[in-house]
């Protein structure tokens, strides 16, 4: 790729979304006095008698986390969505106030019962059963007629909202497919309708080749900081054979599912030798009873940091107002991952 021009201001377009995304890359120099973010502690000890999802403890509705030894799933006490909300729905002058009752499920999932482990430090055996879980889960609410979508995701650090350090995640499972997989599906249908093959399978072929954006890889699953990359340090997982959902996957790319998280998570912590935050999630094709040819499963990973351990990015200003914006060049953010994931 000719990437000269690319040291100037420039747009890049997601086609995942749908929109443009503007790069400055001369802007990386500009002085900080602004907000410093406290650096993450890694949590120290394998057991808190504070913490809700240690084995034993107990919960805020009084219930009590049993002694699992692997995974643990539970209904969140502070669910957003509840199964019997009444059927409703409004529309009031002319379609400008709408509103329409969303039946879901949340649950907390439990990774691991030591409080102090987290993907990067989780032996690859343990997160192969984190995947399974996720699967399980997956295939089970995803099979209920009123769950048109099932998202996985985890918040990872305080920085990122992340409650507790205790190695864990949530599953929403919901009546209607949210914002951001309805954004994914009309350009991955639209694509699939023009070139036969899924968007991201071509995508994937494509940065492979370049080889330039790619940070980590292993037999079934690759790691880039996607082109149209907002956040810094920002990636996308997806597998090296298209499948459009968890329940898709081989026993062998559940394999290298845990294995491509653990060389991610801990190659993360090694950027600025910090326990690293991030929200990352799984977007899998939407059960709603239709075939997803179009579709790939795949996994975002958004880390706000940008340039150490205590200085963040902030969606402000023009990116609130105007479009994305992001200073460091993906190409540049791909080579600091890649010289991390390399050193594991
Ligand atoms: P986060 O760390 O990503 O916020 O996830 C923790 C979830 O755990 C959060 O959604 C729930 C909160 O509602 N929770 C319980 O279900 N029971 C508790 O006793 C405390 C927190
Ligand atoms: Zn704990």
């Amino acid at each position: 790729m000719e990437t000269l021009w690319l040291q100037a201001p420039h747009r890049r377009w997601n086609p995942l979304r749908r929109e443009w995304v503007l790069v400055s890359p001369h802007r990386t120099q500009r002085p900080w006095q602004g907000q410093m973010e406290t650096p993450a502690v890694p949590a120290p000890v394998t057991y808190d008698p504070t913490c809700y999802l240690c084995p034993g403890n107990m919960r805020a509705n009084g219930e009590h986390t049993p002694q699992y030894e692997s995974t643990y799933v539970f209904q969140n006490d502070f669910a957003a969505l509840k199964q019997d909300a009444p059927q409703a729905q409004f529309d009031l002058g002319d379609g400008l106030l709408r509103a329409e009752t969303e039946r879901g499920i949340c649950r907390v999932l439990c990774f691991d019962p030591r409080h102090d482990l987290t993907l990067a430090t989780m032996e690859v055996e343990k997160i192969r059963n984190v995947v399974d879980m996720w699967t399980a889960q997956a295939e089970e609410l995803g099979a209920r007629p009123e769950i048109q979508y099932v998202q996985i995701f985890e918040n990872r650090g305080a920085m990122m909202g992340a409650s507790n350090p205790h190695p864990h995640g949530q599953v929403w499972a919901t009546e209607h497919i949210p914002n951001e997989p309805l954004t994914e599906l009309a350009a991955q249908k639209e694509y699939f309708a023009k070139s036969q093959k899924p968007l991201l399978a071509t995508y994937l072929s494509t940065e492979l080749e370049e080889d330039e954006r790619v940070v980590a890889s292993n037999e079934t699953w690759a790691v880039v900081v996607p082109f149209w990359a907002v956040w810094p340090f920002e990636t996308l997982l997806l597998p090296r054979r298209s499948v459009a959902s968890f329940e898709d996957l081989s026993p062998e790319e559940r394999d290298g599912l845990a294995d491509i998280l653990h060389t991610l998570a801990a190659g993360y912590n090694r950027v600025f030798d910090t326990p690293f935050p991030y929200s990352m999630g799984f977007h899998p094709a939407p059960s709603d009873g239709e075939p997803h040819p179009e579709w790939t499963l795949h996994a975002h990973f958004y880390p706000p940091l940008l340039r150490s351990a205590t200085v963040r990015k902030f969606m402000v200003g023009f990116e609130l107002l105007g479009s994305p914006q992001r200073d460091i060049t993906p190409e540049s953010a791909a080579a600091t991952l890649r010289a991390v994931m390399q050193t594991s």
